[in-house]
């Protein structure tokens, strides 16, 4: 049993895998939180690293054998670090939520008070969400978006804060489409005496690559996760300046938060880092962004409303409102057209969380398959049919033709790291 293949020992799984695989490959993956990892990626996920345990940190663990699990993890150390240009990085959490779970109980206590962005504003479920832990067992005091501008209002967050006096501040989100001013967040931190985390989970890739400015300098502490624009294995890393913030992170991640951490990631996370740290990770990373304004020019060029009228990093949150359709039919639409998206509360939504008004779209998967500027329009030409005939109420035609176009278009753009 233990010397045979998937496919052999599990049929059905294999199959499913491959199915995946297939999917994948012929879909236009618009989901702006996701990403095609390298082959390289791929193979140190899968490797014997998942067969040990590793509790503790290089040089301090708590289970022998370490000799080469140490090497692997103070590398993917090395490499957050200059990669980022921080002086700690903890490589260890297990994905997104836990890395941020860690920095609430390394600087806070239960009842503190927390400000972070809402959810349906752009903010992520941790960042003090009232159906999250982080929303349950702390006072989490919410900023949002100004309804004209459908951006920060950083006087509002600094009224916030200066009423609140919160104990952390939590920048950055997952439906953000402009620039996070760190400079501005850490003044009002400053003011207040809190730290400020700066969840770059969405941007870290941009980050990386030099198309979106960098946190360091400003915020205390940079939660991210390392499989979206960064697009290494799903995981998570925590950085820090300071030697104090970053004693209390570790602690909070082992033993506060988590056992063993999983070594496989951590060898993909070291891959994926040396790769963010190539020349031709910039272009990569300024090309996400320049498809992201094309696919917007378009959008915008055929009616759609925008929040915040565009974007300047990976991501476009669409208002369907006007169009009269909600995000989740849209959603559901466009993915039996082959564009795949989710649906997505915007800011001031009337509408109910799992029927909101908007689609998210984002450019980096497709970036990371070679498409321009050119395939970014005509992406948005076919948002723009299947939205105009799911109104109609008669899209079975548009769906079909177009599901036939993208795969003619994923034909010519093989995605990394699928057969
Ligand atoms: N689920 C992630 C996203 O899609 O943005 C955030 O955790």
């Amino acid at each position: 049993m233990t010397e045979k293949s998937l496919t052999d020992v599990d049929p059905q799984i294999a199959a499913l895998i491959r199915a995946e695989e297939r999917r994948q490959a012929d879909t236009v993956k618009l989901i702006a939180s996701e990403n095609y990892v390298s082959r390289a990626v791929l193979e140190a996920t899968g490797t014997v690293l998942t067969n040990k345990y590793s509790e503790g940190y290089p040089g301090k663990r708590y289970y022998e054998g370490q000799q080469v699990i140490d090497q692997i993890e103070t590398l993917a150390i090395e490499r957050a670090k200059s990669v980022f240009g921080v002086g700690h990085a903890n490589v260890q959490p297990y994905s997104g939520s836990p890395a941020n779970l860690a920095v609430y109980l390394a600087f806070l206590s239960p009842g503190d008070t927390v400000l972070g962005m809402g959810l349906p504003f752009g903010g992520h479920l941790t960042h003090g969400w009232s159906v999250s832990a982080t929303g349950k067992w702390f006072n989490a005091v919410r900023y949002g978006v100004r309804k004209d501008t459908g951006r920060i209002d950083m006087d509002e967050v600094r009224s916030l804060a200066l009423e609140h006096r919160p104990k952390l501040i939590f920048c950055g989100g997952t439906a953000i489409p402009r620039t996070i001013d760190f400079p501005a967040f850490a003044e009002i931190a400053r003011e207040v005496g809190a730290v400020l985390a700066a969840d770059i989970a969405h941007i870290a890739g941009l980050v990386a690559g030099g198309a979106h400015p960098s946190p360091v300098g400003h915020a205390d502490v940079i939660s991210t996760t390392t499989h979206k624009t960064l697009r290494g294995p799903r995981g998570a890393m925590l950085m820090a300046t300071s030697d104090e913030h970053a004693t209390a992170l570790n602690k909070a991640v082992f033993p506060g938060l988590q056992g063993g951490p999983h070594n496989h990631t951590t060898a993909a996370i070291a891959v994926a880092l040396h790769e963010a740290a190539q020349p031709e990770f910039r272009e990569y990373a300024a090309q996400i962004v320049k498809n992201a304004r094309a696919l917007a020019e378009e959008l915008l060029a055929r009616g759609f409303d925008l929040v915040s009228g565009g974007t300047d990093n990976h991501l476009i949150l669409m208002d369907l409102t006007s169009k009269g359709v909600g995000g989740k039919p849209a959603a559901q639409a466009l993915d039996r057209a082959g564009l795949e998206t989710n649906y997505n509360a915007v800011p001031f939504d009337p509408r109910k969380p799992f029927d909101p008004s908007g689609i998210r779209i984002g450019t980096p998967s497709v970036t990371s398959r070679g498409m321009g500027e050119a395939e970014m329009r005509q992406i948005g030409a076919w948002i723009d049919e299947v939205v105009t005939a799911v109104a109609k109420g008669d899209a079975e035609d548009v769906i079909g033709r177009v599901h036939q176009e993208v795969t003619e278009l994923t034909g010519k753009f093989p995605a990394p790291g699928l057969s």
